[in-house]
């Protein structure tokens, strides 16, 4: 591991920097030559589907597409390591608890189903069948099934999510909490009433298109790398590429392709963002408004083809009261809340105005606020201006995060689930799903909390550390009967248990899933809608893992007895059978066998980017919203300056370092930034380091303001002096989320909102 220290970045994004990493990687995981042979089979035709981010490949095309965090995350599955019986037989669970997340992943694979055991706060082996049986015992137990709770991390292939929603609704309850409510979520909400989809509508192919390519809030450098030979692309063509981003992010400055052999031998790089606006955290609203104004100034000044008339009568609604309100709200209040010059807002709109095709691309830096869902209707309204919906090069493109987050959406992981979805499980499987709608992952939280919720099952991820308000969450995880968690690699979501508690190791997409028909093939669907099919190439972790798909068909089967008329077993011998199945509910899915066999797999539809709305209206609809001053930061600098208190009321993101996915942590390093050898630091601008009466390099304390009455804190961050609006602050996740109070959720979507918590800073109080 690298000393800690801070050292400015001043390279390009890629380049022999990740050459480097790779290589170390590699060799942290003990496997330099079963690494690379793995890594050459990842997005190949008849290969595996990275397991890292959704961002698309060119139809699975021969060449091996280089990304350094894509072989991160193929690395840390296909790790020689090993998190066998004997690491639980050597450490209690309470010493297990005491390892940091970073310690407990680096153990390696896990590599037999254990059980708790309270006597001896240890884990130890069980069979699959005692497992299985144990689960079932408690889940009939329950009186009610609402009081169970199935989460979903989207790394679930198609066929595990498909079986599993179909297993939890015949069990008798849509309490599925998922990875995307704290993710894409506003994306869906937003756009489903507004064009009738809640997907991106955009391909591959509109990226070579494009005259303009709007990023808000993503950081494609370090979590969908592959997007930036997209953008290279697209920047060497004389494409315009914007960003708006409190943070100078590297990957959105310059990219050196480290499959271009002459930019690595020259050292030389191509720029990305042609327009960079580093506006302040939750700003976009504002900015966005303030875009729309200015091309309503200029279509009202009697300019020609600002807007697209034609496109705007044919298509849309609603357009006369987003004008009304854009002419009547003040550039004082815009420019105060984006955090920009009228001058860059309005050069920002121009650019748009001057690209015949336009795509806007947002990420985490968008969905985290609590006006997320407005924010996302006001960039899909920024593009119905210009009729950039449903035409080549042109589009709506919100970059998914899990690899198969979408698809496990499309299968039917959602606790809101459409009456249509019900209406055909209940044909095909002939049973009576539950109507009611079941809860998210905040409202599962508190079902747990309020001793409603009692045993918690959770396909994939860590939502001991990846929810909000992690104390709180612990508290709810302990409270429960039975927390059971299928998993490749030991987290703090098993070491914070329940009173009875399992660790069910599976199978990775890296592995050859051998059932009674041959080895298996799952589909996933990408960020683009892109459906496929992903073959492991490994030998097991283990002899004891099983598939997700199996896992879930014999815990059925064990749950639902002969109260089940879903052939669970005869499933999942041949996963073309579960296909079938999934044909039969989803006319989307149609000849799906036939389809994936065909390299690249197929496209879903998407009415939208066909221009067919299916919305309320028929068409596509401008919403007006105003623009947010009643945030919770807003509220807390009122209350502090109401107070006659001088404290500064800071907005903190929270945000991912270069080395890790999500909750697991694969370094200390966050290349791009200048960090080495630590993560607990602070990103600050310097004058308010000046304000604070701080030095840069000291330590702080953060402590959130919001007004329950409860303490959230978080201690010993190093203050880093950066290039940062004033105001904001930024930290990595998940260590920050004690900060993040339940009750901080997205308007009209539930999310966490991670990125805007008002905070205050104190000098560390050091335990000594
Ligand atoms: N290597 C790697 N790849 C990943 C992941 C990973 O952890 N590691 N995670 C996966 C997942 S699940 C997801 S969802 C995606 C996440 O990918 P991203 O969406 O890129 O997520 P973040 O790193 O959280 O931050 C996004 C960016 O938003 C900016 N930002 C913060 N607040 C604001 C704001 O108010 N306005 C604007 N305009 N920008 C803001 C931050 O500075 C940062 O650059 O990546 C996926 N891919
Ligand atoms: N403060 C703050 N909080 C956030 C965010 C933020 O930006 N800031 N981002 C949010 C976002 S966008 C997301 S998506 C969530 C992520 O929330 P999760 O999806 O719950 O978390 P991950 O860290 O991706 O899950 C990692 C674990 O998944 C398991 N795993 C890996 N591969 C497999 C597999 O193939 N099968 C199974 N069964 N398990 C596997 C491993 O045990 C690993 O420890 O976090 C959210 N939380
Ligand atoms: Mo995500």
């Amino acid at each position: 591991m690298s000393e800690q220290k801070i050292a400015f970045y001043t390279g390009p994004a890629g380049g022999w920097g990740a050459l480097r990493s790779v290589t170390n990687t590699l060799l942290h995981q003990d496997i330099p030559v079963k690494g690379a042979r793995t890594l050459l089979s990842a997005n190949q035709p008849d290969g595996f589907d990275c397991p890292g981010c959704a961002w698309p490949d060119r139809n699975h095309a021969s060449t091996f597409e280089f990304c350094e965090n894509g072989v991160k995350a193929v690395a840390a599955e296909a790790t020689a390591r090993r998190a066998g019986p004997e690491l639980f037989a050597r450490h209690t669970v309470s010493e297990l608890a005491a390892q940091s997340d970073f310690w407990l992943e680096d153990q390696g694979r896990l590599t037999h189903p254990m059980v708790y055991d309270a006597a001896s706060d240890r884990y130890r082996p069980i069979e699959w069948d005692a497992a299985f049986a144990l689960i079932a015992r408690h889940l009939n137990a329950l009186p009610d099934p609402n009081q169970a709770i199935f989460y979903t991390s989207g790394r679930a292939s198609n066929e595990a999510a498909f079986l599993y929603q179909l297993f939890v609704r015949e069990y008798g309850t849509n309490n599925f909490p998922d990875c995307s409510n704290m993710c894409h979520e506003p994306s869906g909400s937003g756009m489903y009433p507004q064009i009738g989809v809640g997907k991106g509508t955009v391909t591959l192919e509109d990226f070579e298109q494009a005259d303009a390519i709007f990023i808000f809030g993503q950081n494609p450098g370090t979590n969908h790398p592959r997007m930036l030979g997209e953008l290279r692309a697209a920047s060497r063509r004389g494409a315009r590429i914007v960003s708006f981003n409190p943070l100078r992010e590297r990957g959105l400055e310059r990219f050196q392709d480290p499959q271009d052999k002459l930019e690595m031998a020259t050292l030389g790089s191509t720029p990305i963002s042609t327009h960079y606006f580093q506006l302040r955290g939750g700003g976009d609203l504002a900015a966005v408004k303030g875009m729309m104004k200015r091309l309503l100034e200029r279509h009202e000044a009697g300019e020609q083809g600002v807007l697209d008339q034609d496109f705007m009568a044919a298509h849309t609604i609603g357009f006369e009261a987003l004008a009304e309100d854009l002419r009547a709200e003040s550039w004082d209040l815009i420019v105060e809340e984006a955090g920009l010059t009228r001058e860059q807002i309005e050069t920002a709109a121009d650019v748009y105005a001057g690209a015949r095709n336009a795509i806007v691309c947002w990420g985490m830096g968008i969905t985290q606020h609590r006006h997320s869902v407005a924010t996302i209707q006001m960039l899909v309204n920024l593009l119905l201006l210009r009729g950039n919906i449903g035409r080549p090069g042109a589009g709506a493109c919100p970059v998914r995060g899990h690899s198969n987050v979408q698809g496990d959406r499309t299968m039917g992981i959602w606790e809101k689930p459409p009456a249509r979805l019900l209406d055909r499980l209940q044909q095909v499987f002939g049973f009576e799903p539950p109507r009611a709608p079941g809860v998210d992952t905040v409202e599962a939280i508190r079902l747990m909390l309020a001793g409603r919720g009692k045993v918690f099952f959770a396909l994939g991820g860590n939502f001991a550390a990846a929810t909000p308000d992690t104390y709180e969450t612990w508290k709810a995880l302990r409270q429960c009967d039975l927390t059971v968690h299928v998993t490749t690699k030991l987290n703090r979501s098993h070491v914070v248990h329940g009173r009875e508690a399992l660790i069910l190791p599976c199978l990775g997409r890296t592995e050859i899933d051998m059932q009674a028909a041959g080895p298996q093939g799952v589909t996933v669907e990408d960020s683009m809608s892109m459906v496929h099919i992903s073959m492991g190439i490994n030998p097991p972790a283990s002899e004891h893992l099983l598939s997700e798909p199996a896992i879930v068909a014999r815990l059925a089967a064990a749950t639902l007895g002969a109260r089940s008329r879903t052939p669970w077993l005869w499933m999942v011998e041949d996963y073309a059978r579960i296909r079938d199945k999934i044909e039969a509910v989803f006319d989307d899915f149609k000849d799906f066998n036939a389809r994936i066999a065909v390299p690249g797999g197929f496209r879903l539809r998407n009415p939208a980017s066909e221009r067919e709305w299916n919305t309320a209206s028929g068409r596509a609809a401008f919403f007006t919203h105003a623009v947010p001053r009643d945030t919770p930061v807003h509220r807390a600098r009122r209350a502090m300056r109401e107070q006659r208190r001088d404290t500064i009321v800071f907005t903190l993101l929270t945000t991912r370092s270069h080395d890790q996915y999500n909750t697991t942590i694969y370094g200390m390093d966050d290349r791009y930034r200048g960090v080495y050898g630590q993560r607990r630091v602070v990103f600050i601008h310097a004058e308010d380091l000046r304000a604070l009466g701080l030095r840069d390099g000291e330590q702080v304390d953060i402590h959130t303001v919001w007004d329950d009455g409860q303490e959230r804190r978080a201690d010993g961050f190093r203050l880093v002096a950066y290039d940062i609006p004033r105001g904001c602050l930024a930290a990595y996740y998940p260590e920050t989320n004690p900060l993040v109070p339940l009750s901080a959720t997205a308007i009209a979507a539930g999310t966490p909102t991670s990125k805007s918590i008002p905070v205050v800073l104190t000098p560390h109080e050091s335990a000594a």
